[in-house]
């Protein structure tokens, strides 16, 4: 596993707050009467008792960081940027605790918290330092959009709060943040940094609580634009509850992402990116490869090296870094995910599941999942299950897989894997995706803005795209104009 220090340290910190977390508003920890529990779905035990933030509590947090935003603007990039630098440098020296909290909370792998989550949050903390340096020049005529509330899931816990937070405060917002109720504790650890990091009271408020608490934020008539990250179904009761109103809205909503191999494609690194697309985080990712479209004349090749590959996937304790794949968030996704693989079995789909691929006793996890024999308008095919599960189907010309690509609601991503540079060239515009990855999978980057299309909702995250979701613009003559306090 991690270095034992990193372990007992996650676990010197829990105790440190007698396993116990008030609101951080205002620079300051406030409890309120309401707790629940955050636990360890690895092993199904108790983590943390959390607040649940009530609508006061909503209403004190949005009010600190009304106070606080025009300061904050008025402190200018080069300020605010010497505070976003020191936050990344902070997340850097204490990724190690970062990495075992989240992976303690969320029951992903150590191996993916340390090497993926981490370094993706610290990266994207400093691009955005160097984007508010740049502001004034690259973005004269713009101000803030003022207060932000922020919601986000549980599957990335930090690396959201990160895609969050660091483009809001770098283009001179304050915010309110609420972590999902499954996963609270690393955005907790964050309020601990942003005060090291010298982040002045109210830019950064941080509520913990479930729907209710996200509720209370999309309705208060004190916050300016609303940035969440979710499922599809509250998206777009964010979108009903924010009709008529002012506020400005980015959406980051489900995924049922094409994997699409051609018959020339190097078969081996298109079978490794889809254990990547698919079996990375248990396939609780928004932008999943969880519909492999595999052309019919290497389908049985494909099928079969992939099946191999899936025997060879390690599942267990999340903390050893040998592991390929830990714990799903919670019993209720597992119970979810398990009823779509079983109304596929009941519909004739063939299920495989590698038959060495031992299940713990305690906590929730689920096997990697093949289904093939699907139609194309199953549940299974449709729905975004957001688990270990992938559906396989085969098309035998470009222009099937594109038409099958495009058979869904949603638009967040898709693979092309072919070596004809040329046919994935032409393929690949033809996707209604906001990412198309050729030969490859999974890449982020904090410059490369991030976002979908259809149902997979609006607005992009990251790089110059991404600013302009914290910003509007105003005439030369009113800048710097700002909200009224
Ligand atoms: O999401 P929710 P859940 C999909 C995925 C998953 C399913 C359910 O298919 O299985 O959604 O996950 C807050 N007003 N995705 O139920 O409920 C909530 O507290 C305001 C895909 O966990 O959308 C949490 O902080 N906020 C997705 C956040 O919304 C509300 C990632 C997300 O929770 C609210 C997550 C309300 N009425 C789930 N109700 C992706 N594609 O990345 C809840 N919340």
């Amino acid at each position: 596993g991690p270095a034992p220090e990193s372990q007992k340290e996650a676990q010197a910190w829990l105790d440190q707050h007698g396993r116990k977390f008030g609101l951080f508003i205002d620079n300051q920890w406030s409890d309120s009467g309401e707790l629940f529990a955050s636990t360890n779905p690895a092993d199904g035990k108790p983590l943390a008792d959390l607040t649940q933030a009530s609508a006061d509590d909503v209403d004190r947090a949005v009010a600190a960081a009304r106070r606080a935003q025009p300061a904050w603007a008025a402190l200018g990039g080069h300020g605010r940027a010497k505070i976003l630098y020191a936050i990344a440098r902070l997340m850097q020296k204490h990724a190690r605790l970062f990495a075992v909290l989240e992976t303690l909370d969320n029951g992903k792998t150590i191996r993916e918290t340390r090497d993926a989550d981490l370094p993706l949050v610290a990266r994207h903390f400093y691009h955005h330092a160097g984007w508010a340096q740049l502001l004034d020049e690259e973005f004269p005529n713009h101000r803030p959009v003022g207060v932000v509330g922020q919601i986000v899931p549980w599957n990335f816990p930090l690396l959201m709060l990160a895609w969050k937070i660091a483009p809001a405060l770098a283009a001179g917002n304050t915010v309110v943040f609420k972590p999902a109720e499954f996963t609270p504790l690393t955005a907790l650890l964050f309020a601990e940094i942003c005060v090291q990091a010298g982040v002045p009271a109210g830019v950064v408020n941080i509520v913990t609580g479930d729907g209710r608490t996200g509720e209370a934020i999309v309705k208060h008539e004190g916050i300016d634009k609303l940035a969440f990250t979710g499922s599809t179904e509250v998206g777009r009761l964010i979108r009903e509850a924010t009709a008529g109103t002012g506020k400005k809205l980015s959406l980051e909503l489900g995924g049922k992402s094409p994997y699409i191999v051609f018959d020339d494609a190097d078969i081996d690194a298109a079978v490794e990116g889809l254990v990547d697309s698919i079996w990375f985080n248990q396939g609780q990712v928004c932008c999943a490869g969880s519909r492999l479209l595999v052309q019919e004349s290497v389908e049985e090749r494909f099928l079969k090296k992939l099946k191999a590959r899936m025997d060879n996937l390690r599942l267990g304790s999340p903390l050893d870094k040998s592991m390929d794949i830990g714990a799903l968030v919670d019993p209720i996704q597992r119970q979810r995910i398990h009823g779509l693989v079983e109304a596929a079995r009941a519909e004739g789909c063939e299920i495989y599941q590698p038959s060495a691929c031992e299940i713990p006793a305690d906590g929730s996890w689920f096997p990697p999942t093949l289904i093939t024999g699907a139609s194309t308008s199953a549940a299974v095919a449709q729905a975004e299950i957001f688990g270990p599960v992938l559906v396989a189907m085969s098309f035998r010309t470009p222009a099937e897989a594109v038409q099958l690509a495009n058979n869904t609601v949603y638009g967040l991503a898709a693979c092309v894997w072919s070596e004809n540079i040329s046919l994935a060239l032409d393929v690949a515009p033809q996707i209604k995706a906001g990412v198309v990855w050729i030969n490859t999978a999974n890449q982020f980057d904090a410059a490369c803005g991030f976002g979908g299309y259809k149902e997979s909702g609006y607005g992009r995250e990251g790089g110059r795209e991404g600013l302009y979701e914290y910003l509007v613009p105003v005439s030369e003559d009113a800048r710097p104009a700002l909200p009224p306090v």
